[in-house]
């Protein structure tokens, strides 16, 4: 029995999560990999081209490796040691520090979007357990219509954090459950509405209309809503994911972008090229499938597990 108890007090303990832990794999191909090449040298052209390999595998972009190789360019003396930091130094001057969600008073409104898989029901689920802890009132609106599995997905998080999920029915119009799922959290009170939506409809340009409409519904309600819509990318996309974030920006204006799936990928330096090129705050990453995976992304916590 007294062993039982040792488990079950165990399991119940919330372990701290280490991010360097999550991050192991960007680790080993960035910071790592870096160690590895200026142990062997001061800066020179060798040394310069292997660096450029390595940002481009690590998936910084060819636009931040520029930025980044010209500055290492301007200290053509300095030691390995000074060069680490000063690498360091630059990829953390790309990340805006200033990135925390400012909730105001009335209902606040996130409107989560991104591409069908992203990670936006599952971020949305462990964003409502992040906001319960802090003590705010939360509500869900189930925005993506276009699949019974997205509604009951949804619903699964707000049993998880007993909390309220407005839905309609398959196949209804995603702006107007989202309307009344505002009108509902505004009449109870609620401190916060996330609203879901769907990530692929029949062409990208159906897709960036409903999501274009949801905002100009809420927006003749309130020309404040909503007062923050978060793109979410999944951490594994490389590349890719600064395209994206330009499609839906250029579309419906984002205000912030989370990255998801950062566990498991070793493509996290793809973080710097699309904060470098969005200007962007990242406000959140996702590591881990639980409801607990979530954190708010620190830019010196980030790197400092990065290296
Ligand atoms: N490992 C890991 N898996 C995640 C994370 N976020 C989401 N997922 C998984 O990614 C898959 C797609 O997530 P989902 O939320 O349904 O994406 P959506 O289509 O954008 O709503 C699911 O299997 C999730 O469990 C994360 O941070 N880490
Ligand atoms: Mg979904």
């Amino acid at each position: 029995m007294a062993f039982f108890n040792f488990f079950k007090k165990k399991s119940n303990n919330k372990q701290p999560i280490l991010l360097k832990d999550k991050l192991i794999k960007s680790h080993n191909k960035l910071g790592f990999s870096l160690n590895k090449i200026l142990f062997k040298n001061n800066v020179g052209d060798d040394i310069l081209v292997e660096l450029e390999e390595l940002f481009l595998k690590s998936d910084l972009g060819v636009k931040t490796t520029n930025k980044i190789l010209t500055k290492i360019k301007k200290n053509p003396n300095s030691k390995t040691d000074n060069l680490y930091e000063l690498i360091k130094n630059e990829l953390a001057k790309l990340l805006i520090t200033d990135n925390k969600l400012k909730i105001a008073n009335e209902t606040f409104v996130i409107l989560v979007v991104g591409v069908n898989g992203a990670g936006k029901t599952t971020t949305i689920g462990k964003l409502a357990k992040l906001f319960k802890d802090k003590g705010n009132s939360v509500m869900l609106a189930a925005g993506d219509t276009f699949r019974a599995a997205a509604i009951e997905q949804l619903k699964f998080w707000g049993q998880e954090n007993k909390i309220d999920v407005v839905s309609q029915k398959l196949g209804s119009d995603s702006a107007s459950v989202i309307y009344d799922a505002y009108q509902s959290a505004k009449a109870k009170k609620i401190d916060i509405l996330i609203a879901d939506t769907a990530g692929r409809l029949h062409t990208k340009d159906n897709l960036m209309n409903e999501l274009a409409k949801i905002k100009r519904v809420l927006k003749k309600q309130d020309e404040n809503l909503p007062q923050e819509t978060m793109l979410i990318i999944d951490g594994g996309t490389g590349q890719n994911a600064i395209n994206q974030a330009f499609e839906f920006n250029k579309a419906i204006n984002i205000d912030s972008i989370s990255i998801s799936k950062i566990d498991g990928t070793a493509k996290g330096g793809s973080i710097f090229g699309l904060a470098d090129e969005l200007k962007l705050p990242i406000r959140y990453i996702g590591i881990g499938e639980g409801i607990n995976d979530i954190k708010e992304f620190n830019a010196k916590e980030f790197i400092d597990a990065l290296f």
